[in-house]
């Protein structure tokens, strides 16, 4: 039982359906291989097991092709080798990572072959023919031709060395234990093969805090740990990054500074670069979050981002390695008293001014929204701002601030939004999207990154329902066009199998996921009102007298915080028309972001006719009904999927009714004492 939550997507359940496994067993046991690399292996390996676990038979694997194959496996370049006819303008019309997938007749037989442009294509086929199958999709006439739409697919791991994992809601790391890497390398290897299974193609593993034990990875001491790592994801086309602590030439080295224009530090940076490169050839390069909720960075020195990251971006040019430079700064220190500085401004205000100051290997990693990662927000402004600077979007995963993989909160549609935001930054059609993959501004690198969601929990994610958000990000990140619908039935399906009802039932308890949480918590973009620290459960003034500039502003007459150009933080003003105007404007501004740009009276009424405090209460009563018919929803699939995962789910969402019962009670009766006004319907507050 419990294999199947470990296995996530990677099931392949036997097919007992005999006309399904006539269909599929006439291509898959006889595999062909023209040309070989690393890679292919994996490949075969992954198709060998899958197979042998579908068809209850070990397919033959050959190192040619003859009258008894029915796959047939290579890279563009070897087939043409081989003299088979393949179409040059398909091929020059992908990237590295693409690939077709096609039926053919070849020596008087049906064949589905699998073309990589590269050998990663390859491996990407290899997983696009084994989704086909466990989604039962017939083989005849496959005709697909596939290319990622993004070109860095990143995943950016939060672990410390000690285990634990900042933000990390399904366990340990499953990197690190007690100060040393783990031994469980097949672990990291069963995660490297859902990892390629999806697409990403970069990782980092140790959190952007890097504490004293972490700075230490680049150092001989631990090189050689990290190697056997970056071997191991090498294997599935994933390239290895790791953040650094900025201060490391004095932490590491005997400098007394760090200041990125002093000449001791850029030699030390260009020697400690070149001896990582002896060790991983490959090496990605760094993830940096400098000058940012105290971590050490070139401020200390009186010099700016550019001069930091620049001088990192040397270090690795000769080696072709990047600098992701993380735009997450902002004063964590601010007076609350103090209504001048916004945190959401911040980011633009110190990058922008930047903009075409910045190496070409630097990549600028803005998150997606311009505070953290609430469950609304509105699209960063530092998105389409910077022409002439590369730019990286950062998602997060581990749903930190989206009820910590206890509660349900399917993320793809809210990127989806992200990705789809028109900017406007060249006009009409700007989206987030064109500028990500890199081609509104024709970007020399860009792409998406996202913090993991995964520990050492037997199901990786805590709530196995959370594994859709990963499966999801990587999916998304592909191909940014398909639709959340897709994406959850097509996870549900590999994950769950094909009753129709049990694909249904996830589908839709996912795709409204994450509207029930937002009911229930913080509705109109204000986000926050978490318990300090950890997070989790309401505590609506938990930040409202602290340093974190995270406030609501909320009194006995209104709420929200006015960002507008004429009275408030000036923050619309970062946005380009229309959007400015839109968001400027109260009459313009969308209901589900209005207390994010303005400060309004309980009674102003919302586009729907409703008055701000009826919706809150309104919104959070109905919140907590709509997790009571989630519950019963999985309550029908009992025996219908198997009892560990089944349980699972039962119980968090027993633990997300009590988390939304909170939440409603707290935020209703809050606003209740502060506004004096009551609910319409006369339901219970406290
Ligand atoms: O919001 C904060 C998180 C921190 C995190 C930080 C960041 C890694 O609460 O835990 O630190 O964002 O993104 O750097």
């Amino acid at each position: 039982d419990r294999a199947e939550a470990y296995a996530c997507w990677l099931q392949y359940k036997k097919i007992e359906d005999v006309k399904w496994l006539d269909n599929y067993a006439s291509y898959c046991l006889n595999i062909g291989v023209v040309g070989t690399s690393e890679i292919i292996h994996s490949a075969l390996d992954e198709l060998s097991l899958a197979f042998h676990s579908m068809f209850g038979k070990k397919p033959t694997v050959t190192p040619h092709v003859d009258s008894e194959t029915s796959i047939i496996i290579g890279t563009y370049q070897d087939m043409i080798e081989e003299e088979f006819a393949l179409e040059t303008d398909v091929f020059q019309s992908l990237n590295d990572e693409g690939y077709i997938l096609r039926t053919v007749n070849h020596l008087e037989k049906n064949c589905v072959l699998l073309v990589g442009k590269t050998d990663k294509g390859v491996l990407y086929a290899t997983h696009h023919l084994l989704r086909l199958i466990q989604a039962r999709e017939s083989l005849h006439q496959l005709d697909i031709v596939e290319y990622p739409k993004n070109q860095i697919r990143m995943l950016n791991h939060w672990d410390n060395m000690d285990g634990s994992v900042e933000r990390g809601y399904s366990g340990n790391s499953i990197f690190y234990e007690n100060n040393k890497f783990t031994t469980n390398l097949e672990r990291i290897k069963d995660y490297a093969r859902l990892l390629s299974a999806v697409g990403v193609n970069s990782i980092s593993i140790n959190n952007v805090n890097v504490w004293e034990k972490e700075t230490y990875l680049i150092t001989r001491k631990l090189l050689q740990d990290v190697t056997s790592i970056a071997d191991i994801f090498r294997a599935y086309g994933i390239r290895l990054f790791l953040s650094i602590n900025f201060a490391s030439p004095m932490e590491l080295g005997d400098l007394s500074t760090a200041d990125p224009l002093d000449n001791n530090v850029k030699s030390w940076w260009k020697d400690k670069v070149k001896e990582i490169y002896q060790y991983i050839p490959d090496f990605g390069g760094f993830i940096v979050k400098a000058d940012s909720e105290h971590r050490p960075g070139p401020f200390s020195y009186g010099r700016d981002h550019a001069d930091g990251a620049n001088m990192l971006g040397e270090a690795l040019e000769p080696f072709g390695g990047v600098v992701v430079w993380r735009c997450f700064v902002y004063n964590c220190m601010q007076d609350w008293r103090d209504r001048s500085t916004d945190r959401a401004r911040a980011a633009y205000d110190h990058f922008k001014p930047l903009d075409g100051k910045f190496k070409d290997n630097v990549i600028l990693q803005v998150k997606n929204g311009p505070m953290d990662f609430q469950v609304r927000e509105p699209v960063s402004p530092m998105l389409g701002a910077m022409e002439k600077t590369n730019q990286i979007i950062e998602f997060q995963i581990a749903q930190e601030y989206l009820g910590q993989q206890k509660d349900l909160a399917f993320l793809i549609p809210m990127w989806k939004e992200v990705l789809d935001f028109d900017t406007y930054a060249k006009g009409e059609g700007s989206t987030v999207k064109k500028i990500v993959d890199g081609s509104l501004y024709e970007y020399t690198y860009s792409g998406i990154a996202a913090v993991s969601n995964i520990g050492d929990d037997i199901n990786w994610t805590g709530n196995t329902l959370a594994q859709a958000n990963l499966f999801g990000y990587g999916r998304l990140t592909w191909n940014p066009n398909l639709s959340s619908e897709e994406i959850a039935k097509e996870w549900v399906q590999v994950t769950f199998g094909n009753d129709p009802i049990v694909v249904e039932t996830i589908s839709t308890m996912l795709l409204d996921s994450r509207e029930i949480y937002e009911n229930y918590t913080t509705p109109l973009g204000i986000g926050w009102m978490v318990n300090p620290n950890h997070h989790y459960g309401p505590n609506v003034d938990g930040y409202e007298y602290s340093r974190w500039g995270t406030y609501h502003f909320a009194d006995r007459d209104g709420i929200g915080v006015d960002r507008t150009i004429e009275t408030g933080t000036g923050y619309a003003g970062q946005y380009f028309s229309p959007n400015k105007e839109m968001y400027n404007s109260l009459a313009d501004c969308p209901d589900e972001l209005l207390l994010f740009f303005h400060h309004v009276p309980y009674t102003h009424r919302l586009k729907s006719g409703e008055t701000v405090i009826q919706h809150y209460y309104n919104t959070h009563f109905k919140g907590v009904e709509q997790v009571e018919d989630l519950r019963k929803k999985w309550s029908l699939l009992e025996g219908k999927i198997d009892e560990y995962r089944f349980h699972n789910v039962k119980e968090r969402l027993h633990m997300q009714l009590e988390n939304a019962i909170e939440w409603r009670d707290q935020v209703n009766t809050y606003f209740y004492r502060k506004s004096g006004i009551p609910d319409e319907k006369n339901r219970r507050i406290f």
